[in-house]
């Protein structure tokens, strides 16, 4: 098959896919499995979901698309990335096993700072194709869906560069792309000690170019001991509120900063990380309908041991997300499907939570619930066939990367053997 034009010269999934196990909860919540299930596909949108049986007549002299019996699950979403950066840091892996913290090597120069130096040095180009085999792993696993944020390149230039990459890759792999403008993500060298007068140029002069260009989909922060204060992060906000964007928070990794409720109150989409979340930000996100993310890869590859309060935000009903947090530093992590497995491994999630982490809440982190995270008429054609019996199995093989097919956007974008691209 050519898959050298573009998404549109992929094989198309137009038409009745049959012989389909519907997972519980692919239908929306509550919603139970459907046994012998179909989904019908036409103009890249879901036009008919339900029991074979019950297939009306109209659709019978469409192509047909055997599923021999696959468990299908709604299009995966990773709601939380830095996909995009130039360089790796294998380097403070090393020192953090010799016994340095986040913070020690952070504060030595290491860190984000370190990744913002290879990201700056890099051309678009560069950071397109080193961007690319690590979208491919997620795509693979039957991400459909993905945020990408900046945060790297901490100057106009450099974040414009790194969005413009993630626009790139939505449209070379035909995969929805959310991107996210984390200006204020660290402090760039060039502005030591004065990050009054950084918070200014990401609100002033940043923000407001890179929105003009349609770059920024939402507006994040590193709000922390090692980031920015709540009140620059209530600037960030006020910045993107006057610009339209919706926010959303890392808040709450390493410290109680009172970042969440800070966020509910401009409405954040979601607030991510949140080890350290108190009952005041559990309440102030259930308000206003902030989702939690969380990011269990950051928190295995910190040896953290201060876990998320899961339970807090199961009793109180907050939508809890699940998702890889790739970045060079606390978690190069390329499954989402691992994450998955930590999440109920390590955070006692259910296996039905982590599935809804990864599809429904995390298309409501990223402000897509009208359109992803099941399977709905009237949407795009977006899921997946899993070689699996049992939806425990999603979480349950530690790294086995199921040959899955993928329909994203009403195209088959993986085929149990790997994954298109319009431009090999
Ligand atoms: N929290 C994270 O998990 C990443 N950024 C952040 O604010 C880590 C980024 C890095 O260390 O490069
Ligand atoms: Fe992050």
């Amino acid at each position: 098959m050519n898959a050298s034009l573009s998404p549109d010269s992929w094989p198309s999934a137009h038409g009745v896919w049959h012989h389909l196990h519907l997972a519980p909860e692919a239908l929306g919540a509550g919603t139970t499995a459907v046994p012998d299930a179909a989904i019908v596909v036409e103009q890249g949108a879901i036009s008919w979901v339900g029991k074979y049986a019950d297939l009306p007549d109209a659709y019978r002299q469409l192509p047909l698309h055997d599923g021999h019996g696959a468990l299908v699950t709604p299009g995966l979403i990773d709601c939380h990335t830095h996909l995009v950066y130039g360089g790796q840091r294998a380097n403070e892996f090393a020192l953090r096993l010799a016994g340095a913290s986040y913070e020690e090597v952070a504060r030595a120069g290491g860190g984000i700072v370190s990744s913002v130096k290879a990201t700056r040095e890099a051309s678009e180009d560069d950071l397109f194709h080193a961007a690319v085999p690590r979208l491919q792993a997620l795509l693979s696993e039957g991400v459909c869906a993905i945020e990408i944020k900046s945060g790297y390149g901490l100057s106009l230039e450099h974040e414009r560069k790194q969005l413009r990459v993630a626009r790139r890759l939505g449209e070379v792999f035909g995969v929805t792309v959310r991107t996210t403008f984390l200006g204020a993500h660290a402090l760039p060298p060039e502005f030591a000690g004065r990050s009054d007068a950084y918070i200014r140029l990401v609100c002033e002069e940043m923000m407001p170019a890179l929105a003009a260009e349609g770059l920024v989909d939402a507006v994040d922060v590193f709000c922390e001991t090692i980031g920015f204060t709540l009140a620059q992060t209530e600037q960030v906000f006020q910045a993107a509120q006057a610009l339209g964007l919706p926010v959303k928070l890392h808040a709450e990794q390493l410290s109680d900063m009172g970042g969440s409720a800070l966020a509910a109150r401009y409405g954040a989409l979601s607030c991510d990380h949140i080890e350290h979340l108190s009952a005041e930000g559990i309440a102030a996100m259930r308000q206003t309908g902030t989702v939690a993310v969380l990011l269990p890869g950051a928190y295995y590859t910190l040896r953290d041991t201060h876990m998320p309060p899961i339970a807090a935000l199961r009793a109180a009903g907050v939508p809890m997300a699940v998702s890889t947090d790739h970045n060079p530093g606390t978690s190069p992590a390329l499954s989402l499907l691992l994450m998955v497995n930590m999440a109920c491994t390590l955070f006692r999630m259910t296996v039905p939570e982590a599935l809804a982490g990864v599809t429904r809440h995390a298309a409501q982190a990223l402000g897509l619930q009208a359109t992803h995270g099941r399977i709905a008429v009237g949407w795009p054609a977006n899921f997946v066939l899993w070689p699996l019996g049992d939806v425990a199995e999603l979480a349950y093989w530690l790294g086995q990367r199921p040959a899955c097919r993928v329909v994203r956007q009403g195209r088959l974008a993986v085929d149990g053997m790997g994954v298109h691209r319009s431009d090999a």
